[in-house]
């Protein structure tokens, strides 16, 4: 068979000078352009352990990595971030476990209230082989998470009244995030449950929508509803951890050299991290109170027994997943 070729004169031109302009210059190594998810502010424990991150992944794989960290949430809410990383439309993120009950169902395991006697016992478990299996879960559903970050312990924050029984909750609207768990929870309490992205709650407490919502003393503090929201009751019914999570996609792709690196660099992140969290949290507590929150204890007792018919309800769909909280509890 003969093949015809037929010269264009201009092609030729345009052909050569392309060829002489790649010859005269050295082509870039291939970099994979990695863009990263979080929600926090910068400055935030989280967002300075993620910076560091992208510096020691870029610099330490000579650049065949560039990532880049989007901090404020504006890539998205934790939930459309969740399937982009799963996805690979994002290379890697900061995920709280609350919202990672609908996708992966062991997690759920983790958002059940009163769980971890304290943040040392949340530690110890997770970093053991029982995180593994965690790991484990969210890596079928696309995830590696490299190493567990902190995030205090969750307690509720009103406009309107402390609380200090069960019984305060009454009526109270109040602002969940995205996960089923967290509206029984309130709920059982007498609360009407709001599950929204946590971008809204500044303005719906502001406009009275919500009258409330729970977190740590960190994003009390920084997402500014410690301004509106005065009350906050210590009932520290959830220690949520959080993962650094590369999307399976980008981490299949590289080599084992690149994700040794990775690896290292996502738990030299996570010991920063805890580190920050330790002192940022005692920081955000005096922070509040100097700004005129006020803060009180609550009868725990009373919260952990409104709260124990959520057990038995979870263990009764859940029955696969029994084993897994018994090791948890026989674990601390
Ligand atoms: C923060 C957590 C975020 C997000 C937020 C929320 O404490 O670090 O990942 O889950 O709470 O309430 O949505």
């Amino acid at each position: 068979m003969s093949i015809r070729l037929s010269l264009n004169p201009v092609h030729c031109l345009q052909a050569a000078a392309v060829v002489g302009v790649l010859a005269g210059m050295t082509l870039p190594a291939h970099a994979d352009n990695w863009r990263g998810w979080n929600v926090h502010p910068q400055g935030y424990p989280n967002s300075v352990a993620l910076d560091s991150f992208v510096k020691e992944v870029t610099e330490n794989t000579d650049g065949r990595i560039k990532a880049k960290i989007f901090h404020n949430g504006v890539l998205g809410d934790q939930p459309d971030a969740i399937e982009q990383t799963r996805s690979g439309a994002l290379n890697f993120a900061n995920f709280n476990m609350g919202p990672m009950g609908p996708i992966v169902p062991e997690t759920d395991v983790l958002s059940l209230p009163f769980l971890f006697k304290d943040i040392d016992a949340m530690h110890k478990v997770m970093d053991g082989e029982i995180g593994q299996r965690f790991a484990d879960a969210l890596e079928k559903k696309n995830l590696v998470a490299l190493s567990w970050f902190d995030s205090g312990a969750r307690s509720v924050y009103n406009t309107k009244r402390p609380i200090n029984e069960p019984e305060d909750m009454q009526g109270l609207k109040v602002r969940v995030m995205n996960n089923d768990l967290y509206v029984e929870m309130i709920d059982a309490l007498g609360g009407n449950a709001t599950p929204m992205a946590y971008g809204e709650v500044y303005q719906s407490l502001k406009t009275g929508v919500l009258d409330g919502a729970e977190n740590n003393f960190p994003s009390y503090e920084s997402s500014g509803h410690d301004e509106i929201a005065k009350y906050y009751s210590e009932t520290e019914h959830l220690i949520l951890p959080e993962c650094l999570c590369i999307a399976k996609r980008s981490w299949d792709k590289l080599s084992d050299q690149d994700q040794e690196i990775v690896r290292q660099a996502a738990v030299d992140a996570a010991t920063l991290q805890r580190k920050l969290w330790a002192e940022g949290s005692k920081k955000s507590r005096e922070d509040v109170l100097a700004a005129g929150a006020k803060i009180n204890e609550v009868d725990k007792p009373a919260f952990q027994a409104k709260m124990e018919p959520i057990y038995a309800a979870f263990v009764k769909k859940h029955p696969d997943l029994e084993p897994l909280l018994n090791d948890i509890r026989n674990a601390q």
